[in-house]
């Protein structure tokens, strides 16, 4: 992949700031896209193996932190192309800490990434062209600048009888509803393609809007960051800087 270290223009960094998002486009080329989308589609279909690759169907089909053992996906991770972006937007040092990469809509109902990632702010890479039928992205503008539901307001832990989809469904999704009617702000689906990104503020509200055309991909590569002074963070997760390097560092308390 190039090397081209372009931050945000004034334009987009006001954009991001004042709607808790900003769609960058062309950042990748569409021959990229594609190498990538026939990786997956090798992989799901077993037409090539790796090892550790596994889906979920959890919210569509979906791979979890393939970054980890596939060197790929960990390429789009830390492309120098998203660095300064993310820099722009943290002010700060980004560090990589999750990938999702989605074979279709998820219909993910509307929540918060700082819930599940405290601090965190997203990459999101379009690997096809995404329209009102596969499923695009649905965010409330602003919605950044308001509340965020946090697992002080709903713990994550289960209750009895309780499995971790009770717990969203029933305690956590209810939650991040009653915040999108409290800010009474019209939501938009975000509509791009292949090879824009979507920046978003981990506290955006957001989702996966329904898909029209039940069974199409919508190949997406979320990617998930926070900021290297971010201390907020209790996971033993690796921090992946964009020159590579790896650290464990997180607050026990
Ligand atoms: O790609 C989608 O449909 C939803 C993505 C999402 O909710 C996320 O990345 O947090």
């Amino acid at each position: 992949m190039t090397s081209k270290q372009v931050g945000l223009t004034n334009t987009q960094r006001t954009c991001y700031q004042t709607k808790g998002y900003v769609v960058l486009e062309s950042v990748f080329t569409q021959k990229e896209c594609r190498r990538y989308v026939e990786h997956l589609e090798d992989l799901s279909a077993g037409r090539k193996k790796l090892d550790g690759f596994f889906q979920q169907n959890k919210y569509g089909y979906r791979t979890f932190n393939q970054h980890l053992y596939d060197p790929i996906v960990l390429e789009f991770l830390i492309d120098s192309r998203l660095h300064q972006p993310l820099a722009d937007c943290f002010e700060d040092e980004p560090e990589a800490i999750q990938t999702m990469h989605f074979y279709e809509g998820s219909e993910h109902p509307l929540h918060q990434d700082q819930y599940y990632l405290p601090d965190c702010m997203s990459a999101w890479i379009a690997m096809v062209d995404v329209d009102e039928f596969n499923g695009p992205l649905v965010v409330q503008p602003g919605s950044h600048k308001r509340r965020l539901i946090t697992k002080t307001d709903v713990p994550m832990t289960l209750q009895p009888d309780e499995t971790y989809e009770l717990q969203q469904t029933n305690r956590y999704f209810p939650k991040v509803k009653e915040v999108f009617c409290e800010n009474g702000i019209d939501e938009v689906k975000v509509f791009v393609n292949q090879g824009d990104v979507v920046l978003f503020h981990g506290k955006l509200i957001h989702g996966g809007a329904p898909v029209l055309k039940p069974g199409t991909r919508r190949h997406a590569l979320a990617c998930h960051y926070i900021p290297y002074s971010s201390e907020n963070w209790d996971r033993d997760w690796e921090r992946i800087s964009f020159d590579g390097n790896r650290r464990i560092h997180f607050n026990k308390a």
